[in-house]
């Protein structure tokens, strides 16, 4: 998209942080061994409770000025959704509160945050009746992916404020996903586009030894 093509990037990709990544997945880095019960515990194995909020990205953090940034939702639907920032922030808002998971080892409890649930978001678009899977694409060139009954879940959303206020650009800003019951990479950071897809297509991550699914409490780190 033309418009995509002048939203300013600093920095560049680390590319020693992604090389060191790919050899944690490579070598099983920070695996027990053992599944956690998230109807007995809250930290999922493996995991550190952390207070303050960790940044991690590719090294590149695009500036999306507010009136600049556009969400698509696309590929199999039958009405493709293009919204602005304020036609985003007029859709009907929620609240949720919940713990995030990194599959770098952090974990952060009571996260608040407020945005458009994920679910409303496509019952808008209209899904087609192939489309079982979510490829996400972010400004800064980061893409991931989930199955869309994983991302049309209660407690996902696209969310534009954190602890009551706007996402910093460091976090994702102005809009970012929030998928809490999978480890964090699978919540993209300024987010774009949202395509929906018959098979699956994995991104950044997915592509580089990280696992497929994600699942914190099953230790699906690697795959
Ligand atoms: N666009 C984008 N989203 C991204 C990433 C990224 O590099 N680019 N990194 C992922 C990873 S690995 C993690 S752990 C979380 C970190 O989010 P935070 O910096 O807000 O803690 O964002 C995820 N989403
Ligand atoms: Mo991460």
């Amino acid at each position: 998209m033309a418009e995509d093509d002048d939203i300013p990037l600093t920095g560049g990709i680390r590319q020693k942080l992604v090389d060191t990544k790919q050899a944690w997945a490579r070598d099983g880095r920070l695996l027990t061994g053992t599944p956690g019960d998230p109807t007995r515990d809250r930290l999922p194995p493996g995991q550190t409770l952390v207070r303050d909020w960790p940044v991690l990205d590719l090294g590149v953090q695009p500036d999306v000025a507010p009136d600049r940034w556009r969400l698509r939702v696309e590929g199999l639907v039958q009405a493709p959704v293009r919204l602005t920032l304020p036609e985003f922030m007029a859709l009907p808002q929620t609240e949720l509160v919940n713990d995030i998971h990194c599959v770098t080892q952090w974990s952060r409890y009571d996260n608040h945050w407020q945005g458009v649930r994920a679910r409303d978001l496509i019952a808008m678009a209209r899904p087609k009746d192939e489309a079982r899977f979510v490829a996400f694409t972010s400004y800064d060139g980061y893409t991931t992916n989930v199955p869309l009954a994983e991302f049309v879940r209660d407690e996902v959303l696209l969310a534009h404020s954190w602890e009551g206020e706007p996402i910093s650009r460091q976090h994702g800003g102005p809009v970012r996903v929030v998928l809490p019951r999978l480890y964090f990479w699978k919540s993209p950071k300024w987010v774009t586009r949202i395509e929906l897809l018959r098979e699956d297509r994995p991104g950044f991550w997915e592509v580089r030894g990280y696992h497929n699914n994600g699942d914190p409490w099953l230790e699906e780190r690697y795959g």
